[in-house]
């Protein structure tokens, strides 16, 4: 036989059963601080969602359907890597100058999916770290994305409120002049320097906490930075940044299969939507970035559309942890809150443990194959992985995806499929955790979180027990408010265990 088909036939072999063109291409479109109540298909009534909602009603959503982790870096990493944050050090909110946390080597999503055929890109916020041992942000930022299984990037590094407002294109700063480098640091380079703190007012949003260092574009942010001017974005233009790249590699993959990491900065902190949506709803500058983002999905949903590939893509709309109103900047979102509920009928939000900050929008669409319907089934972020390894006949490692469980059928919405029989809950560093299993939920607090009773609106959750440990029945408290650890006692030993299980797995 000759060489070349030799070649090619080992290829096809090693390739997964599964024929390319049987394979979905797979979007995840992950939302930043959105909250279980933030979108009309989930009850919101002071403002409207049109395009996630029509995907939605397409679609199946989850009622429960959650995140891993109330704040991002945890929960990306282990949506990525299928295990849950806690169990590596070192994953709770990264630095501007953070080091690359998911390490080369590691399997994620995106590397299971590489091997079995589909191109792979991350586009959106990173925030899970860049370099080793930190970001060499004049050179090549590596490790990065490409070295975890993703064929192309094009990145906000870390969050917009913290510095550099520039973004990563595969291994380098974008439109970087070497004649200009750039510097992040964590203290002021000198005491010219302006920032948030000295020059308060020329600030065009005015910071409430923290958020008081290096200036750019009328805002200052969390560190330091000088030079790469011309490699600066504004702001305002970020949602249509992510749907121009997004919408030119669909375009360039549309043969598939493919897999779409997209990850939108809407709605954290600083909220500031392009001028198009500001002013759009009664909400201020919160509200208004939800619209951005809700257009930001319709966006994407036109070009699956136009290219005719929407029958055949699996779209995930998802959160990374749960709502927040003041975040650090004076931008309305407390004032103008009106009779919206952020985190729907839960408590707690961004920071906790208690549903509001994990449990949030969570939405499958596969035109060709979902049933439309809402689910009542759990799913996780987390689950991601071994699901789509599971719908692509991708390979699970052996060391890897630990926490991750194959929830496809109950994804799919297929009669008389299960979600997870229990779900960990954790905060930014895994101090305070959450366990759900069925109708109960134990949550293990050991540091009082100061959640803003104006997002969960049940001042009383906090308050919800006194305890180490809590207990609440959700189906009766869905807001945790009634704390039954003394009352059901079995009850609480049993959780206590399979928590403790799940901890030293
Ligand atoms: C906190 C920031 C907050 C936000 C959060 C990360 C302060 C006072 N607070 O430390 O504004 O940036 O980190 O949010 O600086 S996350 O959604 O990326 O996890
Ligand atoms: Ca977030």
């Amino acid at each position: 036989m000759f060489r070349p088909f030799l070649v090619l036939l080992l290829g096809l072999v090693s390739f997964s059963t599964l024929p390319a063109a049987e394979k979905p291409n797979i979007i995840v479109i992950i939302a930043d601080d959105l909250g279980y109540g933030d979108l009309s298909c989930y009850g919101a009534t002071e403002l409207t969602t049109p395009n996630i909602d029509k995907i939605a009603a397409e679609g199946l959503r989850f009622t429960s359907g959650y995140c891993s982790a109330s704040t991002c870096t945890p929960t990306r990493f282990s949506l990525l890597t299928g295990t849950y944050a806690f169990r590596q050090k070192g994953t709770g909110i990264a630095p501007p100058n953070g080091p690359a946390i998911i390490k080369p080597g590691t399997e994620t999503i995106a590397s299971l999916l590489k091997k079995v055929g589909y191109a792979t890109a991350a586009i959106g916020k990173w925030h899970l770290g860049l370099g080793d041992p930190k970001p060499d942000w004049n050179g090549e930022l590596k490790p990065g994305p490409l070295e975890i299984g993703f064929d192309h990037c094009h990145l906000l590094p870390t969050t917009n409120d913290r510095v550099p407002q520039v973004y990563v294109h595969d291994h380098r700063v974008l439109n970087l002049d070497p004649k200009d480098p750039l510097w992040v640091g964590d203290t002021a380079p000198d005491e010219n320097h302006p920032t948030g703190l000295k020059n308060r007012d020329t600030l065009k949003l005015d910071w409430s906490h923290g958020h008081n260092q290096t200036i750019h574009n009328g805002i200052s942010r969390i560190g330091f930075y000088t030079g790469g001017v011309a490699a600066r974005f504004r702001d305002e233009d970020l949602g249509d940044e992510w749907v121009k790249r997004s919408n030119s590699w669909i375009e360039a993959h549309k043969d598939g299969p493919f897999f779409l990491y997209l990850a939108s900065h809407d709605i954290h902190v600083p909220r500031m939507p392009h001028e198009r949506f500001q002013g759009k709803t009664k909400l201020g500058l919160r509200g208004d970035s939800i619209v951005e983002f809700d257009a930001t999905v319709g966006e994407i949903r036109k070009t699956l559309e136009r290219l005719k590939i929407a029958e055949n893509t699996l779209i995930v709309i998802c959160s990374d942890n749960g709502p927040v109103l003041d975040d650090g900047y004076k931008d309305g979102a407390v004032e103008k809150l009106g009779d919206h509920q952020p985190a729907g009928p839960f408590s707690g939000g961004k920071y906790s443990v208690l549903e509001g900050g994990t449990r949030t929008p969570f939405i499958v669409s596969w035109p060709g194959r979902v049933k439309p319907g809402v689910s009542d089934e759990v799913a996780c972020t987390v689950d991601l992985a071994a699901s789509f390894a599971a719908l692509t006949g991708a390979a699970l490692p052996e060391n890897g995806c630990l926490d991750s469980l194959n929830v496809l059928p109950a994804l799919l919405g297929e009669a008389g499929a299960k979600g997870r029989d229990h779900l960990l809950q954790q905060d930014n560093n895994g101090v305070n955790l959450g366990l759900r299993v069925g109708e109960w939920k134990l949550v293990k607090q050991k540091n009082q979180v100061k959640t803003q009773a104006t997002v969960s609106r049940k001042k009383a959750a906090e308050a919800g027990g006194k305890g180490p440990f809590r207990l609440y029945r959700l189906t009766d408290d869905p807001a945790e408010t009634k704390d039954l650890a003394a009352q059901e006692a079995g009850k609480l030993e049993e959780m206590k265990a399979k928590m403790e299980e799940i901890l030293t797995k």
